[in-house]
């Protein structure tokens, strides 16, 4: 939620000494139309765009550098063709910049080198803030003298004073309001975990066009809490220690059981293409299954990605009303996620990617390991059974299960997103999120909870320290293509039968009632209150015995929205508002959000596109699924939080004739060193 720590800074600064890619090293030759840009693509992105706005007479930033990903039936056809044509379709690539205070949209063309077109953005709302200028915003706050007067009243040092950026949102002022930031800052001494040291009742809020102070406010004083207790590095826990294990492994004797080809993973029955971007992190196109029966890849997802996190606080203070955060439009969640750490972050035998992005000059900044693959196996039984019902014999059958991991974190200033993509050889995806890091606590005088007699807005967590109700909604763009790119969105309701003519002994049983979207508002649902199927199928594709072949989704980790339907941040946030919707595809309709989502009005986004209420039945579709937290903080949460984890589920639904991984060949016996089986 909070950005650029000092530590973020410190990263930064090293990747820009000794990560900075250049651009005459890399001769690389694209392989695939929908590669993230390369280090020196982005560079050359920002060479052009900067020739035009030359910095005598420009302010120019880059606030975002992105693949403009070529028409989808241009990337299907390349698909196709493959194997006969070393061609790939023109790169372009998709740029918001900040020229003289104004925000531009601009496509530029890499295989010409030019600018195919640049349009000024006048609407509501801000695009993605750069590292940059949070870690500018940071500083400022040290030289300005008010500040300095606050810490020196509090009894604290400066020096152990570190500042942290939060964007402002938007609470019905009419006016455009100017890019600013507000900062709120912590207290160290003694401690890394600043988050749980709070220095309440000052706020700082800076413009970041001029990059100065614009207003100042230091309102009350409370104690910050101590920072006894607060520490979660291991070499620095004293006795006596927690749980230990016993360093456990994963044997893989043929090796990782996957090939990375550039973007491209294959592994068992699937194919697909990973990629990285600053604003979603991980992007997962292109996603096959190879159907044994009918010998050949069948398309299930073209492109899925997180496309905005949403995460309201439930203090109306005036310290914290506003922290109504937009993770991914905001602050970046490609941008916020950092090097994962091998053997820890990601099992032993997990293989790692590095991912670039654009700094605020437009140099390619690497982030290296930033997303790892990994085969996991659990002990969990893929499928089994065991039949004693023969007279004579006993069949056992069992498979295991192993799936394929894709994992990124994204820390976003307090918080860790673990971002999980499984991939299933029984032909499911499952999508998990976990939750850790620190908790957004808030400072107060109280060190027990009898003293309590107003509201905190939370759970007293420690002595002084309130770890704050808040949502987490995490919403993910789905274009699926099951079996082709015309699809159709179907709910099957389970609904309740009265039986009353006797016909049975039976009063009622249940059927499945299906209903096919024709419009957007026909796939607007709010999940979790009606038993029902929801699938998408493609209505011109049939199984041997007739059924339409689709995937449906199993819904987990389900909450709506608590805040009411007129609160500022909820109309900024009005894709929270269903669990699922349905699109029509449209190349710009990405960002839920809205492609600028700081300060945003909510005229952009999910639940306008929506409104329009196109049509949907049997055309390309683009599912959005929401899954959330209602977090009310625990004591375990402090001072950093056992990850909380949740997530859904896409599963096959009629599309294979039959169970895919009938003939999983059984696994090969692992000899184990010095080990054998234990029986209890
Ligand atoms: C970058 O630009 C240079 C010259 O302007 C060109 O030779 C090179 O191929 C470009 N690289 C990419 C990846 O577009
Ligand atoms: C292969 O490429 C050609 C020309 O680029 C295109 O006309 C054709 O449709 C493609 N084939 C398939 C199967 O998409
Ligand atoms: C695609 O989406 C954009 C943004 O919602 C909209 O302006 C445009 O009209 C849409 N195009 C089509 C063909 O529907
Ligand atoms: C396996 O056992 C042998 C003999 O008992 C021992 O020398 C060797 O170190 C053991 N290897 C491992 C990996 O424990
Ligand atoms: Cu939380």
């Amino acid at each position: 939620m909070a950005m650029a720590s000092i530590v973020r800074t410190l990263f930064l600064l090293f990747f820009f000494l000794f990560s900075v890619a250049s651009p005459s090293t890399s001769t690389h030759h694209h392989h695939h139309p929908l590669d993230p840009l390369s280090p020196s693509e982005l560079a050359n992105v920002s060479a052009i765009i900067k020739r035009s706005n030359p910095s005598s007479t420009h302010k120019l930033t880059f606030q975002y550098i992105g693949l403009d990903d070529p028409d989808k039936s241009t990337v299907i056809s390349w698909l196709s063709n493959q194997t006969t044509t070393t061609t790939t379709p023109p790169r372009r690539a998709f740029v918001i910049a900040r020229i003289d205070q104004q925000s531009h949209e601009i496509t530029v063309d890499l295989s010409t080198n030019s600018i195919v077109s640049d349009r000024v953005y006048t609407g509501y709302g801000y695009p993605l803030l750069t590292l940059e200028e949070q870690a500018e915003a940071d500083e400022l706050p040290m030289k300005y003298a008010p500040f300095q007067a606050s810490i020196r009243k509090r009894g604290l040092k400066l020096s152990e004073v570190v500042c942290q950026t939060f964007s402002v949102g938007w609470f019905g002022e009419r006016k455009q309001g100017k890019r600013l930031l507000k900062i709120l800052c912590f207290y160290l001494d003694g401690t890394v975990n600043l988050y749980m040291r709070p220095i309440e009742g000052i706020t700082v809020v800076v413009d970041l066009d001029e990059m100065k102070v614009a207003n100042y406010y230091d309102r009350f004083t409370v104690p910050v809490p101590k920072a006894d207790g607060t520490e979660y590095r291991a070499s620095k826990q004293k006795p006596p220690f927690g749980p230990s294990h016993n360093g456990m492994s994963v044997v893989q004797s043929d090796g990782p059981g996957f090939k990375i080809d550039g973007h491209t993973i294959r592994w068992a029955n699937w194919v697909f293409h990973l990629g990285f971007d600053a604003r979603a992190g991980p992007i997962i196109s292109l996603a096959s299954i190879y159907d044994v029966d009918k010998q050949k890849f069948r398309r299930v997802m073209y492109k899925g990605y997180v496309s905005e996190l949403f995460v309201p606080y439930m203090d109306p203070t005036f310290e914290w009303y506003y922290k109504t955060f937009f993770d991914a439009g905001e602050f970046g969640f490609g941008l916020c996620s950092l090097s994962l750490e091998p053997f820890t972050d990601c099992p032993a035998h997990a293989e790692f990617m590095d991912g670039y992005f654009a700094g605020r000059d437009g140099q390619p900044i690497k982030i290296s390991n930033v997303i790892c693959v990994f085969q996991r196996y659990s002990g969990d039984i893929m499928w089994r059974h065991t039949e004693a019902g023969i007279p004579g014999k006993v069949i056992r059958e069992v498979r295991p299960e192993v799936n394929l991991v894709v994992r990124m974190v994204s820390t976003v200033g307090n918080y860790d997103y673990i971002i999980d993509w499984e991939f299933k050889q029984s032909g499911s995806i499952k999508f998990g999120v976990g939750l850790s890091g620190l908790l957004e606590v808030k400072g107060v005088t109280y060190t027990h909870r009898d003293q309590i007699k107003e509201n905190v807005y939370g759970t007293l967590l420690a002595e002084n320290t309130v770890g704050v109700y808040h949502d987490h909604f995490v919403t993910y763009y789905l274009d699926l293509d099951v079996d082709g790119e015309d699809n159709s969105f179907v709910q099957g309701k389970l609904k309740t039968m009265k039986i009353t003519d006797n016909s049975s002994p039976r009063k009622s049983y249940w059927t499945v009632v299906s209903e096919t979207a024709r419009t957007e508002s026909d796939a607007r649902v709010q999940l979790g209150l009606q038993p029902a199927e929801f699938l998408v199928v493609n209505p011109n594709e049939k199984t041997k015995v007739g059924n339409q072949v689709g995937y449906r989704i199993l819904p987990g980790s389900l909450a709506g929205p608590l805040l009411s339907d007129d609160d500022y941040s909820q109309i900024r946030a009005g894709f929270t508002k269903y669990q699922l919707w349905v699109t029509p595809y449209n190349k710009s309709e990405k960002w839920a959000g809205g492609l600028y989502a700081d300060q945003s009005r909510g005229g952009d986004g999910l639940s306008v596109w929506s409104s329009r209420n196109r049509e949907i039945e049997n055309k390309d579709i683009v599912l959005w699924y929401t899954l959330g937290f209602h977090h009310v903080p625990y004591q375990e949460d402090f001072p950093v939080m056992p990850t909380l984890s949740g997530g859904f589920e896409l599963r096959p639904a009629n599309f294979f004739d039959n169970n895919p991984v009938l003939k999983a060949q059984p696994p090969k016996r692992v000899s184990w060193p010095n080990c054998t089986t234990t029986h209890i």
